[in-house]
């Protein structure tokens, strides 16, 4: 059975791939559009099953394409990537299904922590993550409100921000300026500028 299956599987593949909706191009950078393309491999439901895709570094310009369930067996997508340098990473998470409602969490399976969730109630999700510590992996979960949908998550690196790549900066926070500031708060690994849970 097991070589009558492979063909199948085969082309089975070759059809999901044929017919899914192509990201929709939001490219920004200096680079020419024609991203790296990837399809997401199940199973990655879990953080210890995510699907490895990429590293990632300021000239990155792909696109994951996969399918979620709001009620099933494949209700999370779980994405990882590694960054080798100090940088920003832009991210466009898009639903394909006709009323598809697709979320995103960023995820440090180290510190087993979410760093951000993006929640809105339109098909898209869109932001920015600011990676301090190169060879770090981190996660976008992904997940679907109501509907089943295909989606397709896009993203693109750019050069750190200036002071981003400083090491520990001297500290500026015994000025007047900065007091009252989480002075003992360590600088976090990556940033997001997810809405906070009040805002989500
Ligand atoms: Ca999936």
């Amino acid at each position: 059975m097991q070589a009558t299956q492979s063909p199948f599987r085969l082309i089975l593949v070759g059809l999901v791939a044929a017919l899914a909706p192509a990201c929709d191009q939001v490219h920004v950078g200096p680079y020419l559009p024609s991203p790296d393309s990837f399809v997401e491999l199940e199973p990655n439901d879990t953080p210890s099953m995510a699907d490895f895709v990429a590293i990632t570094d300021s000239t990155t310009f792909l696109t994951v394409e996969g399918h979620v369930q709001a009620i099933g067996f494949d209700v999370v997508d779980h994405l990882e990537f590694e960054a080798c340098e100090p940088m920003e990473l832009r991210f466009y998470l898009e639903a394909h299904a006709p009323f598809g409602d697709v979320d995103v969490s960023i995820y440090d399976p180290i510190d087993q922590v979410i760093l951000g969730t993006y929640a809105s109630g339109g098909p898209s999700e869109i932001g920015t993550l600011l990676i301090h510590e190169p060879g770090r992996p981190f996660q976008f979960v992904i997940d679907a409100f109501v509907e089943d949908t295909p989606w397709c998550l896009q993203l693109e690196g750019f050069p750190a921000p200036l002071g981003l790549q400083a090491p520990d900066r001297p500290s500026d926070l015994q000025g007047e300026r900065t007091r009252g500031a989480a002075e003992a708060a360590p600088r976090p690994a990556i940033e997001t500028d997810a809405p906070s849970q009040a805002e989500a």
